[in-house]
């Protein structure tokens, strides 16, 4: 009997927040990215996402050979604790060059500032060790739709995306599409306009895509479905699995604490189409709760982790012979309890 592949766990430094929100301030200590990180292997993590000025706190401030010094350090860190790279996000959403989105900016001034800060990032993923950089294109849309040409930008994602392929032959570019907050119009909003940008870029197999569970509802798509349809194509760089109550803020609740069977068939999928064999990741984005006591607070990485665990579990005694014999005979009905009654544990 082969033995099926274990799964390897990752979140980014964000993941451990001080619990503030648009609302309130932090309701628990700060915790800095260098201790965190001894907090991964421990948990049963052994990938780190980074955005860039995770790796390079102040990162506007220092020149380019500093920047990589500092990353050259940080990935030495990893090392010493047992840890990989997974990727690194530009984090253009916070700069004040910015405020308007970096590479669809009417302002050309401002792309350029977004360009160069990917480039860079390239160089950062590179230093700590990551094969991907992923791009969320936070503030890429816009509240007042006439106020972008939306086919120019479109073109201008596209022109970026071949940039970075030209400068590193190697890195391979995973987009996150999200359908709103920051922005209200938000573009690349699903895996489909994120996978037609990659088929569209000089170089397919090197763009790939990061379905993030809680990003798939805000577009009331099932995130199983967006999975499955970048595994199909082999786009499936990574995940962002967590969870969404519903079309309202991002929440990045736990996995599986909203809707349970949409989470099982994300394993499904996962379980089914050899997910994690090639080395890819299962990465977490998931909130601490503002209420949580404690400093730092990671219950939520260790719940989630095992919650997705557990799932797998499921998806390995689900039984696929009766489930074929369901299909069969086109009796949805008996496959959906029979269903339901594996996850409550009572077939
Ligand atoms: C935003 C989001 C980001 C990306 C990384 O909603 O999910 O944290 O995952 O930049
Ligand atoms: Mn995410």
């Amino acid at each position: 009997m082969t033995k099926t592949p274990d799964y390897r766990f990752s979140f980014g430094p964000w993941n451990i927040n001080e619990g503030a929100d648009p609302f309130g301030p932090c309701t628990r200590h700060p915790y800095d990215h260098e201790a965190k990180y001894a907090l991964y292997r421990p948990m049963g993590f052994e990938g780190v996402q980074f955005h860039d000025d995770d790796v390079v706190p102040e990162i506007g401030k220092l020149a380019p050979a500093q920047v990589l010094a500092k990353a050259a350090g940080v990935r030495a860190i990893l090392n010493n604790h047992g840890l990989a790279a997974e990727f690194v996000a530009p984090r253009l959403w916070f700069a004040p060059e910015t405020i308007d989105g970096g590479y669809t900016s009417n302002s050309a001034a401002d792309r350029q500032y977004a360009l160069d800060r990917t480039l860079q990032t390239i160089d950062i993923a590179r230093t700590v060790g990551a094969k991907a950089v992923v791009l969320w294109l936070a503030r890429e849309g816009t509240y007042v739709r006439e106020a972008k040409n939306v086919v120019t930008a479109y073109r201008r994602l596209l022109e970026v995306l071949n940039k970075m392929l030209a400068y590193d032959k190697e890195i391979e570019i995973w987009i996150e599409p999200k359908p709103n907050e920051p922005t209200d119009l938000a573009f690349v909003p699903t895996a489909g306009h994120a996978m037609a940008l990659a088929y569209a870029s000089q170089d397919h197999r090197r763009v790939k895509i990061v379905v993030e569970s809680a990003h798939a509802i805000l577009a009331n798509l099932d995130p199983s479905d967006e999975m499955a349809f970048a595994l199909a194509h082999d786009k499936l760089g990574s995940v962002h699995l967590n969870d969404q109550n519903g079309l309202k803020y991002d929440q990045d609740k736990n996995f599986g604490t909203t809707n349970l069977r949409a989470a099982f068939n994300q394993v499904l999928v996962l379980e089914d189409n050899g997910y994690g064999r090639n080395g890819e990741f299962v990465g977490l984005d998931v909130k601490a709760m503002r209420t949580q006591k404690g400093s730092p607070v990671t219950d939520h990485l260790r719940n989630t982790r095992q919650i997705f665990l557990d799932l797998v579990a499921k998806a390995r005694s689900y039984d696929r012979k009766r489930v074929e014999e369901f299909r069969a005979a086109r009796d949805y009905e008996g496959l959906e309890l029979y269903t339901v009654q594996h996850l409550l544990g009572s077939r």
